[in-house]
Parts: structure tokens; C-alpha cells; sequence
């Protein structure tokens, strides 16, 4: 017989059915046992006559039986068993119980064993809400003309400042892992004009926090032909909606098994920097530097969503002292770049950046870089380079907002942090 799948058990009442999937959980009732079966699309009960023995949790079953009505089982049915196969027997009890998940333990425990704690409901969940948000993001991208490109990750020189670069040796030189795909996603611009990558990047980050890993999936945009950052942010304003629209349609199962509150989508007011620093320090008695920090972040999220009813809010004129060389300077210090506050964390960095070669020349000396170390990515300037602009959303802290996760580490399966490389 054919395999069924759990989300099709309601639709077979009466009839006969082949499961495969987890034993989940199970109880030992004297004359009657009861067994959670687990598959990829959700839990059934199972009804298993005394005698049969029902191995450790998280073995895999075949259980064939017949569907039938029980108000008292979840969701008002049930499948009485009459054949139950062990597929591969757990060896060892899981070390830790995957029904009683729970995100506010210890995220020690729960990272420790994160090979079976995924296997919970809610962690599991998210991550699926991640992967619809992502190919919300292609998907849109790709009907915009944008073309995906694959840029290297073993690269010369970071492109974000030298701070937290992780470095490598390769054979006999010095290499690093990439920070960003930034100056080849701007090389790639010369090419396609339009383009995208969905890849990991690496930060040495030296402080374990709740918004911080040291591997994060990076959503990078970068777009020819614009007149100012305010086009790249049009794009991201619709970009989101589509990546939100496909979340809330593909995943709604999980989503509403998350208690998502989705966002205000149809408002994301931009804020000139010198505003939202005025606005912290004399509205929010905050005294902030050029860069804000994560309080900050908090507190300006916080005014945004209580004076206006928004969950976005775009920052825009960042000081060149907070940006890299490559944003694009304005009169009086400003850059044409912007972050993007989503319920008070940064989720982007993103703006116009400089296509004139000799104004980059200049741009790298002022930040202290040795312009021959950048050789690779200058030449390309000496050909035509469109004015140009983008950004990059970190995957995971888009993610923990919309979903309320505790700590980014539980939007990433394996999380790399300050002491974790395993599993
Ligand atoms: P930036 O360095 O601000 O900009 O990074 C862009 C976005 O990536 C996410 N992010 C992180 N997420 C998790 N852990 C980290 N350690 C971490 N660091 C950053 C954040 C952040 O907003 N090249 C530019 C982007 C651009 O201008 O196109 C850049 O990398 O969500």
C-alpha cells in the first residue's frame, strides 16, 4: 500500500493507511498503548494493542492501520494500528525530550543536541518559515531581472573593515574567509546589472550575544542605473513584502504553530540619521555615537512602532565614520548609506556606493587601506562602472524578529559561535 502522509490521516477516515515517520512519544496504558507518530508534514495518534513492543523514541515505523473518529485524540481522530514495522530502531533515549521542546532553556542543551533537538516541532518549524522567506526572496528577484551569482568565500582582502576577519592559510598565502560577497557583487553589477546571492559569510565575532554568529546566511542585492539609495530601498520595501507574502502562504502551518505576529508591511518610513540621533538624545535621553548600538537600535524600534505603528523603519545618511569605503559620500560627512530596523534590530546594511575610481582611491586611503591590497576589485572601475547600490539582509535575525526567537543562534541549524564547531 502506498505511503499516507499525517496531514492526509482527516481525509481517510475509515479507510486503511500505510505511515512512516518517528515514534515521537508514547504511553503505556495497562491495556492499551498510545504512540505519537511523526512525519515531515506532522503528528498523528496512534492506537497499539498491548503486547506489541513499541521500541525507544525516535525510531523509525511503518505503521499500517485504519483511521477513525475519537473526539478525545488531537484534532478528533486517531489511527488504530494493526501493523507496526521498526524501520531503524533508536539505539540509545534521546538525550533530550523532543515533545517537551521549548525555546527558553538553556540554549546549551538544546545547541548541544541540536542533531535531534531540530527534530522538535517549533525548532523545525522555523527553520521551514526561513526557507519560504528565502525563496520568497528569489523568487521575487528573479522576476525583477536580477540573476543569481555565486561569488567565492576564500578571498585576499575583507571587504568590511579588518576587524573580524577570520584568516586562512592558503598554501603559501594569507587568505581569509569572506565577510561579505560586497566588491564582487559590485563587479558582478558591470556584468548583469542586476544580481543576488544567497550564501553564508563569516565573522570573527568575539562576544557570544543574542544577535551575533560567526556564520550567517547573507540575502544580498546589488543594482545598476540608480539614481540615489532611495531606489535600492524601493526595492527592498517590495522585496520584503513578497519574501513575508510567500512565508505567510508556504508556511502557514508553522507560522500559526509559531504565534506569528506578522509585521506592518504596508509602512517602512526612512529617517535621516542626524533625526534619529537627534530623536534618541533628546527625545530618548540617549547619548549615541555615529554607529548606534544595540540599545540604541532598541529604543529607536520601540519610538518608531509607538509613534507611527511600524515594524520597519529604514535610517537612512549614515556618517562616513560608521560606514565602509565603499558608501558613497554626500556633503557634510553623510554617506548615501542606510540600515533597516526591523522591531529594533538591524536586519540590513545597504545604500549607493561609490563607481568613480579615483573617488574609491581616495575613499580607501581615508579608512587606512593600502589600495594595492584591493587591486582586484579596482581594475574593474577603469571600465564603465553604472552608479550603483544594494544590500544585504542577515537571514537569521530577520528570521528571530518575525518569529520572537529568544536568540539568532535558533534560526540557523548549526550555528557556529564564539566556542561552538560542533555539531
Ligand atoms: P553588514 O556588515 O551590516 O553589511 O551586514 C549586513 C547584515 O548582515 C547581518 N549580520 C549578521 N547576522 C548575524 N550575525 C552577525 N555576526 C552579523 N553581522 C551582520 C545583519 C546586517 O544588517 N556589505 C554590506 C551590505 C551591503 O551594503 O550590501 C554588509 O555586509 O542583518
Amino acid at each position: 500500500m502506498s505511503r499516507t502522509l499525517v496531514k492526509e490521516v482527516p481525509n481517510k477516515i475509515g479507510e486503511k493507511v500505510t505511515l512512516q515517520g518517528w515514534l515521537h512519544w508514547k504511553r503505556d496504558l495497562g491495556g492499551i498503548q498510545f504512540a505519537l507518530l511523526r512525519d515531515r508534514t506532522g503528528i498523528v495518534q496512534v492506537v497499539v494493542e498491548k503486547g506489541v513492543d513499541l521500541p525507544l523514541a525516535e525510531s523509525c515505523l511503518r505503521v499500517t492501520g485504519q483511521v477513525v473518529h475519537n473526539a478525545k485524540a488531537p484534532g478528533g481522530y486517531e489511527v488504530l494500528a494493526n501493523g507496526l514495522e521498526v524501520l531503524t530502531p533508536a539505539l540509545e533515549p534521546s538525550p533530550i525530550e523532543i515533545p517537551k521542546e521549548e525555546w527558553r532553556v538553556n540554549p546549551e542543551t538544546l545547541l548541544e543536541y541540536r542533531y535531534v533537538s531540530l527534530r522538535g516541532e517549533k525548532a523545525r518549524a522555523a527553520l521551514k518559515v526561513q526557507a519560504a522567506l528565502v525563496r520568497g526572496f528569489r523568487s521575487f528577484l528573479d522576476a525583477q531581472g536580477f540573476t543569481e551569482i555565486y561569488t567565492p568565500k576564500i578571498v585576499s582582502a575583507g571587504a568590511e573593515g579588518g576587524s573580524n576577519l577570520f584568516a586562512i592559510d592558503y598554501f603559501e598565502q594569507r587568505a581569509y574567509l569572506a565577510q561579505s560577497p560586497q566588491l564582487y557583487k559590485q563587479i558582478m553589477v558591470g556584468v548583469y546589472e542586476r544580481v543576488y546571492e544567497v550564501a553564508p559569510v563569516f565573522r570573527a565575532e568575539q562576544h557570544a550575544t543574542s544577535r551575533h554568529l560567526n556564520e550567517y546566511l547573507s540575502l544580498d542585492v546589488e543594482m545598476g542605473f540608480i539614481e540615489s539609495e532611495h531606489d535600492v530601498i524601493d526595492l527592498e520595501e517590495h522585496l520584503l513584502r513578497a519574501m513575508l507574502d510567500e512565508a505567510r502562504e508556504a508556511a502557514a502551518d508553522e507560522a500559526t504553530m509559531l504565534e506569528v505576529a506578522w509585521p506592518n508591511t504596508a509602512e517602512m518610513p526612512r529617517l535621516e540619521h542626524s533625526e534619529a540621533r537627534r530623536i534618541l538624545r533628546e527625545e530618548l535621553g540617549m547619548p549615541v555615537g555615529a554607529d548606534f548600538n544595540e540599545e540604541a537600535e532598541r529604543a529607536l524600534g520601540q519610538w518608531a512602532k509607538e509613534q507611527w505603528g511600524v515594524d520597519f523603519l529604514f535610517v537612512t545618511k549614515y556618517p562616513q565614520a560608521a560606514r565602509p569605503f565603499y558608501a558613497y559620500p554626500e556633503e557634510g560627512g553623510a554617506t548615501r548609506g542606510y540600515d533597516l530596523l526591523f522591531r529594533g534590530l538591524e536586519i540590513t546594511s545597504g545604500g549607493q556606493r561609490i563607481h568613480q575610481y579615483d573617488v574609491l582611491i581616495e575613499a580607501l586611503k581615508k579608512k587606512g587601506n593600502d589600495p594595492a591590497s584591493f587591486a582586484g576589485y579596482l581594475e574593474v572601475f577603469k571600465y564603465g562602472m553604472p552608479p550603483h547600490g544594494g544590500f544585504a539582509i542577515g537571514a537569521e535575525r530577520l528570521t528571530q524578529k518575525l518569529l520572537g526567537l529568544p536568540n539568532v543562534r535558533y534560526a540557523r541549524a548549526f550555528p557556529r559561535d564564539r566556542h561552538r564547531l560542533t555539531p
